[in-house]
């Protein structure tokens, strides 16, 4: 830096002469025009606002005029140093809205592209329907309880009164066990859910208020409508006092719960050996209500415009299956409901055909939800 100079004109000191005041100026604005990302600008700022910059150093040489110079320099000086400020400040908010434009494009995510992670997994919809069906009788104050799938012969069909030669046995196609020497080993794949029944008569006090969710097995061939391996809930209440007012109370519950409220039920006669009397449980149609009945122009493919859908059998318990229990049949009585799982789903979930349920193909239950 120069020594003070009461001498020079400050037009004659060539750093603050106004033309290369101009010329420092115009380069400086020109640099941060030029200036098309944050990192330029950074580096224009150090080259021409930075204390080393022609101006800043112009500035210094303010201090070595006379003092009647100053004002005038200053001014010169001043005013274009203002106004490199003035257009750093500006091109910077400029580039950073520029960037924060760029950021969000080419940071966006598209949250509709399938992702790369691997799905949690879910249980099949045959297990949580079952279980939402269990629930819906816990509610009532039903407790779960279970039995093998592995049965006695006893169990699934003598202690219900299918008698040894009873054309009943044949109702239900069995998969027999064969002993390990190869001959009758006396157990069966049990074909229902009821010799649950008698298990929990032996095992419990009473009164039983149960239901039994699980696995059951048929020789039927695997279509639309049926599985060798499907699923039942039984229910099973004794008591004393018990009547059919109450069976039906239950059911019409069940069918609200799952379907909605406000549908109708209906008993049908019908037959079970271990039942006296026996019914099939319908309830109205949650879909067309009846409406499609005796309407061709409007069918309803989910109760074939028979305004009912079949949701299960039912009845009394037979006094000879309390008394294979040994239960007092003088004082107690029960009802008992077996109720299709497989069908429940179709209908509450319109599913058409049962064999997408036993595939295994991950498209048909990952549409259930991740459920667990
Ligand atoms: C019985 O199995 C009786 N144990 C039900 C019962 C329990 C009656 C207690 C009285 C008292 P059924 O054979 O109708 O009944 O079968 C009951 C339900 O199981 C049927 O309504 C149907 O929903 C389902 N089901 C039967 N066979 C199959 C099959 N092959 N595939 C899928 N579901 C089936």
């Amino acid at each position: 830096m120069s020594a003070p100079n009461n001498q020079y004109d400050p037009v004659e000191v060539t750093p603050l002469h106004p033309d290369e005041v101009a010329r420092m100026r115009h380069e400086a604005l020109a640099a941060i025009a030029a200036a098309s990302t944050l990192e330029e600008l950074k580096q224009v700022r150090l080259a021409h606002a930075g204390d080393r910059s022609p101006l800043a150093l112009a500035n210094r040489e303010i201090g070595a005029l006379p003092p009647s110079a100053r004002a005038d320099a200053g001014k010169r000086v001043g005013g274009a140093r203002r106004e490199v400020g003035e257009a750093l400040k500006q091109r910077q908010a400029e580039l950073e809205e520029e960037r924060d434009a760029r950021v969000l494009v080419e940071e966006a995510v598209d949250v509709t592209l399938p992702t790369g992670r691997l799905p949690q997994g879910g249980r099949h919809p045959v297990t949580t329907v079952a279980e939402r069906m269990a629930d819906i009788f816990v509610g009532m104050g039903f407790e779960v309880v279970e039995g093998p799938e592995v049965e006695a012969e006893w169990y699934n069909f003598d202690a219900l009164n299918f008698l040894p030669d009873h054309p009943a046995r044949t109702m239900q196609d069995t998969f027999f066990v064969e002993s390990p020497s190869g001959g009758e080993s006396g157990l069966v794949l049990r074909t229902h859910t009821s010799p649950v029944q008698v298990r929990a008569l032996l095992e419990r006090d009473l009164p039983v208020y149960v239901v039994a969710p699980g696995k059951t097995f048929r020789t039927d061939e695997l279509d639309a409508t049926h599985t060798p391996v499907f699923h039942q809930l039984e229910g099973l209440v004794v008591d004393e006092g018990i009547t059919m007012g109450h069976l039906k109370g239950a059911i019409d519950e069940f069918v609200h719960g799952m379907f909605g409220s406000g549908l109708a039920t209906r008993f049908r006669p019908s037959y079970f050996p271990f039942t006296e009397p026996s019914a099939e449980v319908d309830m109205e149609c949650f879909v067309c209500r009846g409406a499609s009945v005796g309407d061709p122009a409007n069918p309803c493919r989910t109760c074939s415009s028979e305004g009912w859908i079949e949701v299960g059998g039912c009845g009394v318990v037979n006094p000879r299956v309390l008394t294979a229990a040994g239960v007092d049949t003088d004082r107690y009585s029960g009802w008992a409901f077996g109720l299709g799982v497989e069908r429940t789903l179709m209908f509450a979930r319109g599913v058409e055909d049962m064999r997408d349920m036993v595939e295994g193909d991950v498209r048909f239950t990952s549409a259930f939800g991740m459920e667990i």
